[in-house]
Order: structure tokens, then sequence, then C-alpha cells
């Protein structure tokens, strides 16, 4: 149970105005999106099909998909899919996705997800537990430094589900992103600084785990954030870029103190930097777009003496 003196609550009313004018002002947050990132969840038809074979020469996905009512029968036919979605792709992997023209004739899947009943189990298991550790926390509190970090469950950039228990035995750092914020001092600047951060790490003989969750599950599906962390060059051997439930990533957003709105066509956000200890306890957390590479590491060295 987590105690209120536990908590750190810093956002009184106060600050919360403050960052509402902020916000207005456009100074929190990323810029605006251009035509191309706008959000397509609305678009083509939705898909369920199994993944028969993935043709990399022509970085087509060949799928049997089930019927698509009012559209399609159900048929086995070859999608044009993201760099990272083909990356990801198994055969035998059933996913459920969009389908749209490809604007060449053809068909494109997008926001693609793999179906799998084990994973769901986990994310529902441990988003529950999340849930209700969210609405424990009275309005403005959040997990700080000497709290226990919250229980969750998400896929990261592989497909592959992440848990907190999973996590545990190592320190992890954790943030929050999404991969079409387009202000350069947001989130562009904090996944530059943690890959760094996971240099230094390395360099160090150190050994952790890292952790961004979007703030854009929506439209940050797995494939989606492989792309993102190749197009950073990140070793994803130890770095998990991780989406989910809608609810799930907002009851993370409110328990780490962040604050996030879905803007006409961008996500205005505050950021947090946190560092949890092998314990899962969390041993420091930044909210400044200022946090140092230097700071995060002598935090995790001071925690391995
Ligand atoms: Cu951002």
């Amino acid at each position: 149970m987590m105690s209120e003196s536990r908590i750190i609550s810093l956002m009184n009313a106060r600050v919360k105005q403050a960052l509402a004018v902020l916000l207005m002002a456009g100074l929190l947050g990323c810029s605006q999106k251009n035509e191309s990132q706008e959000d397509d969840s609305g678009e083509g038809y939705p898909l369920v099909g199994e993944i028969l074979s993935v043709l990399q020469d022509e970085g087509l996905l060949e799928v049997r998909h089930e019927e698509i009512a009012g559209y399609m029968p159900a048929m086995t036919m070859r999608f044009k899919v993201a760099p990272g979605d083909m990356k990801n792709a198994k055969p035998g992997q059933k996913i459920r996705a969009r389908l749209i023209r490809d604007g060449e004739g053809g068909f494109a899947l997008v926001k693609i997800w793999p179906i799998d009943e084990e994973a769901a189990k986990d994310l529902e298991k441990f988003n529950d537990r999340l849930q209700k550790q969210a609405k424990e926390l009275d309005s403005g509190r959040y997990y700080g430094e000497g709290d226990q970090s919250p229980d969750f469950a998400l896929l990261d950039q592989f497909g592959k589900t992440v848990t907190s228990d999973r996590l545990k035995g190592k320190p992890f750092f954790l943030n929050f992103i999404f991969t079409r914020c387009t202000d350069a001092q947001m989130c562009p600047l904090s996944t530059s600084k943690m890959a760094q951060l996971q240099l230094m790490v390395k360099e160090s003989g150190l050994d952790a785990s890292f952790v961004s969750i979007t703030l854009d599950p929506e439209f940050d599906t797995p494939g989606i954030l492989r792309n993102y962390a190749d197009a950073y060059g990140i070793d994803g051997s130890n770095y998990h870029f991780v989406t989910g439930p809608k609810s799930a990533v907002r009851d993370l957003v409110r328990s780490f103190g962040v604050t996030s709105m879905d803007n006409v066509d961008t996500i205005m956000h505050s950021l947090a930097t946190v560092l949890i200890d092998e314990n899962g306890a969390i041993i420091k957390r930044s909210e400044k777009s200022a946090w140092t590479t230097l700071e995060f590491l002598e935090a995790l060295k001071k925690s391995q003496e």
C-alpha cells in the first residue's frame, strides 16, 4: 500500500495553473505535425489475419486475412508495410492492422499489432494492478523519489511483452516520448540523451535497462517504435520502446507525474526522466528537459556502490 507520506506531491493548484498557461502559449510540448504525419486511425479498413511469409526482397508481407465486412472476402494478399513492421514480421504471427491503398494501385497495412493471447493476459493482469494503483493516488499526486514504481506491462519495439516484474533485478531508466514529436528540445533531445546514456552506462561497466513509454500509443505501434529506435541507432538489447493499451499508458503518464494532452494536431506534454533501482524503487526523478546524462549516470553509480 502506498502511504500518503511516501508520495511526493508537487502539482499543487498554482503549478497546474502555470502549466495550463504554458500549454496555451505553446511553450510546452511539441510543435505541429506536418500533413504526412496526420493520425490515420480512421483511415482504411480493420483487418485480422496471419502472416504467411515475409518477402524481404520485395518488402512485402503475404497475409491470409479474414473477411473484411462490406469490402473484401477472406483471401491471401501481399501488402506493403513499414520497415519496422517488415523486421518484426514472422510467418505464423497473427496480426490486426488497418488495410489502406498504397497510392500505387497496391495495398498496404498500417497500425500492425501482434495478436498474442499470452501477451494479452500479461497486459491485462499487470495493467489492472496499475489502474488500481493509479486510482489510489490522490488527484495531483504521483510516484516520486523513494516510492515504489507502479506495475505495468506493455509491448516493446519487437512486439515482445515487457513487464515491471521482468525488469526487476536490474536498474532501469524510464522516460516518455512519442515518435511524431517534432519539438527538437523535447522528445528528440530526450531520446538522443537516453541513447548517449546507454553508451555511457556500458562504458562504465554497469548494467541497466532503458524504457521509453510512448505518449501516442494509437500511432506508435511496435513497428513504428522499431523504425524510431533504428533511426537513432539504438541498441535494442537493453532498450525497450514500449506501447500498448491507451488506458495503461494514461495510467502510467499520471502515475509518473507527466502531463499529456491531445491537441488538435499534436500532443502537448511535460517530461519525466526516472531511474528505478533493481528492487523497483524510484531513486531519481527529473522533470527538466535539461536533465544531463552525467547526473543520471552518477545516480546509477551511487546506487551500485
Ligand atoms: Cu515531445
